[in-house]
């Protein structure tokens, strides 16, 4: 669909390691069109409604640390099959397995600052817009 949307955000250490123009300059170049961005300091009860899924998960305490530490850019993102390309864009979870040329494969070591999130599927990407 050529108006599908995803769910990208720039996390609080690719805020603070100057990435924003980076990763904005990436899905600008592939073709997809920012509809929305906003730069916010996120409060608790977000991060841990953002990733519920992932709370019985050990690491799930830092992870809300994580992103509550600092201000992130949430951004909405459209075009065709922008799902799945952003998350190709953004490379996997741990910057370990994340390929160079990737986001998360060019500038990122560790999975609990992998600098940046993109939704998983048009449906959590609908869900994840709505709640931000
Ligand atoms: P992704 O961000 O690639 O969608 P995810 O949804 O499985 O990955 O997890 C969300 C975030 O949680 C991920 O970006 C970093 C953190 N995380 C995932 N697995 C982890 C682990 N094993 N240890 C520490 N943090 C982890
Ligand atoms: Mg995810």
């Amino acid at each position: 669909m050529a108006d599908e949307r995803s769910y990208i955000m720039i996390k609080p250490d690719g805020v603070q390691r100057g990435l924003i123009g980076e990763v904005i300059k990436r899905f600008e170049q592939k073709g997809f069109k920012l509809v929305g961005l906003r730069m916010l300091n996120v409060e608790r009860s977000l991060a841990e409604k953002h990733y519920a899924d992932l709370s019985s998960r050990p690491f799930f305490g830092s992870l809300v640390d994580y992103i509550v530490s600092g201000p992130v850019v949430a951004m909405v993102w459209e075009g065709r099959n922008v799902v799945v390309t952003g998350r190709k864009i953004i490379g996997a979870t741990n910057p370990a397995a994340s390929e160079p040329g990737t986001i998360r494969g060019d500038y990122a070591i560790e999975v609990g600052r992998n600098v940046i999130h993109g939704s998983d599927s048009v449906e959590n990407a609908q869900k994840e817009i709505a709640l931000w």
